[in-house]
């Protein structure tokens, strides 16, 4: 893993010291300035290998779109990772359908849905941004511009996510629509995996990214939040970014991350933000509250940071840079892990429905 460059702690101590003449102005000034902090990253659930692998591109002083790219590839690569990619739990018909999208900081964004048998659709999606005039390619024109970019077909339904589905089928003989979610209490561990990654690099630039194979056993053809610019994820290059996890139809009836972005640029905190947009859902959807979840996780400029849930159970990932002080969060801290040149904190989001 590189270390730190010289001049990357040099820009932290400038901010640290920064800080301390602050502390020697009077309360009110000492409010108006934060300092910033960065490089930072964060991500959806306990996605803290995809996170390493994002801070090791941050950590190289590198830009922040290489960054959430290169950290979703490792639940995208991950047989065991049953909402992504690889091993991804398949629609109803039993074929895995990959959607994601991402965003840079200057409003750059790329996206693929329905995506069949390519192993890193985020790698779609970025050249889809990079190599054409569009946004968005989904199903089958997604497939045949990855051939075209010379991504390979690869097999994505692993025996054990066949297995699932062929045990969904038995115990599920009227195969209604939708309906593989838990009803009530959504566990940790439950299917809405989803990755959402955000990163500020060591030079301010914001980028995100989002990467599913959705919900599990869904329609054939559902789309949901992920590859959706707006929903699942938004990148403003001058305020912040917002990402998304949980039932999507939800994310995208309230336009859930530019709704973030958009309560921070009005100057609301991350975390009030993210509060702010739950309770804005919980208000509007037309879906029972109890039998949907959303967690939502935001990142501005700055480097400030929150998250927040519908149900209790979701959780997060963030990696600070070494001397930056340990965060104050709105929810509860359950892990804290030393990584090259910085900290990786786990944290479970507060929820409305508590
Ligand atoms: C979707 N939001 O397809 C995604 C699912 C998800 O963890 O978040 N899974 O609706």
């Amino acid at each position: 893993m590189p270390r730190p460059t010289l001049s990357s702690r040099r820009a932290f101590l400038r901010r640290s010291a920064a800080l301390g003449a602050l502390a020697t102005l009077p309360g009110s000034a000492r409010a108006t300035v934060p300092a910033a902090t960065y490089p930072v990253a964060i991500a959806t659930w306990d996605n803290r290998r995809a996170l390493a692998a994002a801070w090791t591109v941050l950590q190289g002083r590198g830009y922040a779109l290489d960054a959430v790219e290169q950290g979703v590839w490792v639940p995208e690569a991950d047989p065991e990772d049953h909402s992504v990619g690889l091993g991804g739990y398949p629609d109803r018909e039993g074929r895995v359908t990959l959607d994601a999208c991402l965003m840079d900081e200057r409003h750059r964004c790329g996206s693929v849905a329905a995506l069949e048998d390519i192993l890193h659709p985020i790698s779609v999606a970025r050249k889809v941004m990079e190599e054409t005039p569009h946004v968005m390619l989904v199903g089958e024109g997604a497939l045949q511009f990855a051939l075209e970019q010379g991504f390979e077909r690869t097999t994505l339904l692993t025996e054990h996510a066949a297995q699932a589905w062929r045990d969904w089928i038995e115990t599920n003989e009227d195969r209604p629509a939708i309906n593989n979610e838990r009803r009530k209490a959504l566990p940790i561990e439950d299917h809405h995996d989803t990755i959402g990654m955000l990163a500020l690099d060591a030079e301010r630039r914001l980028a995100g990214a989002c990467t599913t194979s959705g919900w599990s056993f869904k329609l054939r053809g559902r789309v949901g939040d992920s590859p959706i610019i707006g929903a699942g994820l938004y990148v403003d290059g001058e305020v912040g970014a917002a990402t998304a996890t949980g039932h999507g139809e939800e994310m995208i009836r309230m336009a859930a991350a530019h709704t973030i972005v958009e309560r921070m640029r009005a100057g609301r905190t991350p975390q009030e933000a993210c509060r702010e947009a739950v309770e804005h859902l919980h208000r509007i959807t037309p879906s029972d509250p109890s039998t949907i979840q959303a967690g939502l996780l935001a990142l501005n400029r700055d480097g400030r940071f929150g998250g927040f849930a519908l149900q209790p159970g979701f959780n997060y990932v963030v990696t600070l840079p070494s001397g930056a002080p340990e965060p104050a969060v709105d929810g509860t801290l359950t892990d804290r892990l030393s990584v090259p040149g910085g900290t990786t904190y786990v944290i479970e989001a507060p929820a409305l429905l508590g």
